[in-house]
């Protein structure tokens, strides 16, 4: 179907996402460093300096707003700001304070991410998010991040992607520490109930510190589909993978939608794309369609909840691809909003290439850089990304 292009509605978010441990570099008090340093297989590199944005900030966001970009979600890192128990750093808070500064004076929205997916070390070793008192204490952190977010941010995330969190929990219950690929290992229950506990005490304490805010939470989207027959088991499938979690999101002011891939479930479960599907360096089919059906699923299960993409992009190291995907999944984000689907806005992942939990080698950014000197390099998807942001349209759909 082809759609006239379709203006972006007022206000709508159009920039790129990141998170601290990925690109800042040097996050010596969290749990993944740990991880990344005890010789677990999976890990195949650590983030070490990573794209050093830690320092960097400032050019990244200089880049992203030369570009055309007006929105830059990044996360802020608990393991820096209360790197031992009950102890906050003034000087951490204020390093965030001056990014969230840093972003207005450029003309760029800060969305802030509290929590994306890196814990302080001694949280984990308490026993993370099932311990006695893990509300308390992550509660304790955001109240703690006021002076970063009670002035001049409009959307807050308490928690990237839940339903991960949950997974990975699973599976290291299973013997597998990690990321894990599409198509996914059976949540834990426990770190389930537990994390939506988190998140709805975390949404008041965002509104204690300003009910100006809009608070809400980002959960990754697999995109099952089920094929003929396969229906019932595909919503049993999806149901604690999914579901779960954006229902708890059915009293916050906006949920996040972040989509890459498709997973197709057949009577027996998951099966894998064809021989012959385009794989992209992290393995998932190449499905730019993917974004739109993840939207049209949110709403439906969240009801009457403003959408926004936090993430949506593909590894590649070529950026012809990124191009093509970009512009497939832009199309269903213009047909969703043509359809009159409440979308406020798009953000790509990622703005720099990053760390992905393990390898650098899946890039997703929209900006490279050099691994010695850190010199940042826009890449054609970058300019024509952030152009769309000075056009204020959304190509049509083919
Ligand atoms: O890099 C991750 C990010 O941290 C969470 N969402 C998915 C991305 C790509 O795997």
């Amino acid at each position: 179907m082809t759609h006239a292009p379709t203006p972006f509605p007022e206000g709508f978010l159009w920039g790129a996402s990141t998170a601290a441990h990925q690109i800042e570099g040097n996050n010596t008090n969290s749990d993944w460093w740990r991880k990344e340093h005890s010789g677990t297989s999976h890990v195949q590199e650590p983030s070490l300096d990573a794209a050093d944005s830690y320092h960097r900030w400032p050019e990244d966001m200089d880049l992203l707003a030369e570009l055309g970009f007006t929105d830059y979600r990044f996360s802020i890192e608990w393991a820096r700001i209360e790197p031992a128990r009950g102890h906050f750093s003034r000087a951490e808070l204020a390093h965030y304070r001056r990014m969230v500064d840093g972003a207005l004076a450029r003309g760029l929205r800060p969305m802030v991410t509290l929590h994306h997916f890196t814990v302080p070390q001694w949280f984990e070793d308490l026993g993370g998010w099932t311990a006695e008192g893990a509300v308390e204490l992550f509660t304790r952190y955001v109240e703690a991040t006021a002076p970063v977010i009670a002035e001049g941010v409009e959307y807050v995330c308490t928690i990237n992607e839940p339903n991960m969190i949950a997974v990975m929990a699973g599976a290291a219950k299973a013997g597998n520490v990690g990321f894990p690929p599409a198509g996914l290992p059976t949540p834990d229950e426990e770190t389930t109930r537990a994390i939506v506990e988190v998140h709805h005490a975390a949404v008041r304490a965002v509104r204690g510190i300003n009910p100006d805010i809009k608070v809400g939470w980002t959960v990754a989207n697999q995109v099952y589909q089920a094929l003929p027959g396969a229906e019932e088991v595909t919503a049993a499938y999806r149901h604690p993978r999914e579901d779960v979690f954006i229902e708890a999101a059915r009293g916050d002011d906006w949920i996040g939608v972040q989509s890459y891939t498709r997973t197709r479930i057949g009577p027996e479960g998951p099966i894998p794309a064809p021989a012959d599907a385009e794989r992209t360096l992290t393995q998932w089919e190449y499905y730019p369609a993917a974004v739109g059906h993840a939207l049209r699923h949110t709403a439906e299960v969240v009801g009457d909840v403003p959408l926004i993409v936090t993430e949506n992009g593909i590894a590649t190291d070529d950026d012809e691809r990124r191009l093509a995907y970009l512009r497939g999944a832009l199309a269903e984000v213009a047909a969703a909003l043509h359809d009159g689907l409440d979308i406020r806005g798009y953000l790509h992942w990622s703005a720099l290439d990053n760390y992905e939990w393990g390898s650098f080698a899946p890039t997703f950014g929209l900006i490279s850089y050099d691994p010695v000197t850190f010199e940042r390099t826009a890449k054609p998807s970058a300019v024509w990304l952030g152009a769309l942001g000075r056009t204020r349209e959304l190509p049509g759909g083919e």
